[in-house]
């Protein structure tokens, strides 16, 4: 996303408290709660039981705080006893080595140049032609835009921000290539790219590569959530849902690569909900 800008001291309206190490969790995610990438990582850190500490962030008054933290502004960032990783790829590949297991890269060299190149084709294709057309309708209905990303914040910071929004949707659009209805039909043409990839590559064996789940199956599930909704999930959407977007899910609802979606996250992700603050495992 963009830099707005923002009239006002943006960071008020960033509620995190301080960083660094609490107790036993050395491990701090900043991220944006409505976010595919961010929920890469937060789905690797859950499958991994990893405990850390979850801080929210709204897009835009981010910018300040990621900026200090990891000298960029993208979220997913963590810092591991407070150095700072951004990028959710490099974030995976370094949870995978600290943590090993459960496994999310296969170790057969040629398997895991398959799922590592699916990754990079989600992330950095599919992933932001379909932002534009997601942002362009959610830009649209700033109060839900707001309750999306703020879910955790008290309700009148989500107000406040919902005010700013309209501020910052020029940049906004600008920052994610929303260049006019031509860019929007290109998110949508992602959008049907990426679903039959993934019904074609899964026909097999019901997962994308070789017969087990992988960060590839990780980052497809994660990347089509947005659209995909599961329920009872970190990226569930609050209902009613715009008008723009349940247009989408209704012409795609019927396409295998949807049920393959619910059906990853009902057996691989095992969070309920997204968390703020210390995130912990029984
Ligand atoms: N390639 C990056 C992309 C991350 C990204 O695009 N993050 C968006 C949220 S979906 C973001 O934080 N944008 C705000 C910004 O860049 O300032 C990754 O894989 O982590």
């Amino acid at each position: 996303m963009p830099e707005p800008s923002i009239g006002f001291a943006a960071d008020a309206l960033d509620s995190g408290a301080g960083l660094g190490r609490q107790g036993a969790v050395a491990v701090e995610l900043m991220q944006f709660r409505f976010s595919p990438y961010n929920e890469k990582v937060r789905w690797a850190l859950d499958l991994k039981r990893v405990p850390h500490r979850r801080v929210s962030l709204l897009p835009g008054p981010h910018l300040g705080r990621m900026r200090r933290l990891t000298g960029q502004t993208a979220t997913p960032a963590i810092g591991f006893d407070g150095a700072w990783i951004a990028g959710s790829a490099r974030l995976l590949e370094e949870i995978e080595r600290r943590w090993p297991a459960p496994a999310l890269f296969p170790t057969d060299p040629q398997l895991r140049a398959q799922a590592k190149a699916i990754e990079a084709r989600f992330d950095d294709d599919w992933g932001p032609r379909m932002r534009r057309f997601l942002l362009d309708a959610l830009m649209r209905h700033p109060g839900y835009l707001a309750d999306l990303f703020g879910q955790a914040k008290p309700w009148a910071m989500r107000r406040l921000y919902q005010g700013m929004l309209p501020l910052a949707g020029g940049l906004i659009r600008k920052g994610n290539g929303i260049a006019g209805p031509a860019s929007v039909a290109d998110g949508e043409r992602a959008l049907d790219e990426a679903l039959d990839f993934v019904a074609g590559a899964t026909a097999a064996t019901g997962y994308l590569v070789g017969d087990r789940f992988t960060v590839a199956d990780l980052t497809a599930a994660a990347m089509l959530a947005t659209i995909v909704d599961p329920p009872d999930s970190p990226m569930a959407r609050p209902r009613p849902c715009p008008p723009e977007l349940e247009k989408t899910l209704g012409r795609v609802a019927a396409h295998p690569a949807i049920a393959w979606a619910h059906d990853i996250y009902r057996r691989h992700r095992a969070a309920r909900a997204d968390t703020e603050g210390e995130v912990r495992y029984g």
